[in-house]
């Protein structure tokens, strides 16, 4: 359910169910978490990107696979998207979310999850739970608030209205919109070069930003000045600096 290939240290995830626009079973939902948490051991792998087969991202749960859930709503999301979205977060190297399609529900928490979201002219973004009355999880009551305020959220959310990509720019639910046509190497110049900065210091970064959503100033303030003395420790760092003083291009190993 889910398409692995590591080139120019990227690891591509593709979701690929596409007759039914990628829509998540338990098969996808488990070989996406493991390819994320392989990702994390891989120090060949240095960016992640999420896309989705055909013409779709991901239409979030598969409706008709519900009868695939061991026990209540609650184990099955815990067990699953809660995983997914948390490992996204938590992965020290840059999650790129490359939305060719529509994201859907869970879906659209998980295009929203990424650290970069690029978009194909042909994407949508729809916070559909609200058709189907539950209410929008895998992270999105948390991301999608701190990225657009609390009352543009709730209208998304309440009318499942459909963003188109001119205003996902505008609002920031994505960082950068491409023609359908060049998408796929678009997306992979674009990876490979996030994929030659100095990943341990991209790590720590996120790890730095996420602290900071959830802590006070003094808090973060505090946090970062721990990370910076590991970050100090880094050869990245000493390439970095050498790289500057000798006025040349630095070449990032990622450790
Ligand atoms: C689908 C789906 C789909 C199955 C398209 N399932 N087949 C967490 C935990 C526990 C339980 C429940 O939920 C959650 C979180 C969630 O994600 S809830 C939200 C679940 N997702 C939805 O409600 C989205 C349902 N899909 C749609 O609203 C539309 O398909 C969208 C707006 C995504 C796309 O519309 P179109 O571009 O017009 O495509 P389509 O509707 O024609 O879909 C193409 C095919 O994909 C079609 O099958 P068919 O055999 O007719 O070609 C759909 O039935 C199938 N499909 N989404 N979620």
């Amino acid at each position: 359910a889910v398409l692995q290939s590591v080139h120019n240290h990227v690891l591509y995830l593709t979701l690929n169910r596409p007759d039914v626009l990628n829509a998540a079973n338990n098969a996808l939902l488990l070989e996406l978490l493991e390819g994320l948490k392989a990702a994390g051991r891989d120090p060949e792998v240095r960016a992640v990107v999420i896309t989705g087969a055909g013409r779709g991202f991901c239409a979030g749960q598969d409706l008709a696979a519900v009868e695939e859930r061991a026990g209540s709503f609650t184990e099955h999301i815990e067990r699953t998207y809660n995983r997914v979205i948390l490992q996204m977060r938590t992965l020290e190297k840059p999650v790129i979310t490359a939305v060719n399609g529509v994201a859907a529900g869970a879906g659209a928490s998980i295009a929203l999850a990424g650290d970069v979201r690029l978009w194909s002219d042909a994407a949508r973004f729809i916070e559909v739970f609200s058709n189907i009355a539950l209410i929008p999880d895998s992270g999105s009551t948390w991301l999608l608030p701190r990225i657009v305020g609390y009352h543009r959220a709730f209208e998304l959310m309440a009318l499942a209205e459909r963003v188109e990509p001119g205003d996902a720019l505008r609002l920031g639910l994505c960082e950068h919109v491409y023609p359908a046509e060049t998408f796929e190497a678009e997306v992979r110049a674009y990876a490979e070069r996030m994929a030659a900065r100095p990943t341990r210091a991209l790590g720590l970064t996120k790890r730095a930003l996420n602290y900071a959503l959830t802590h006070t100033l003094e808090d973060a303030l505090q946090h970062e000045a721990y990370l910076q003395e590991a970050a100090s420790r880094l050869e990245d760092h000493q390439e970095g600096v050498s790289a500057f003083l000798h006025k040349r291009a630095p070449e990032f190993k990622g450790r």
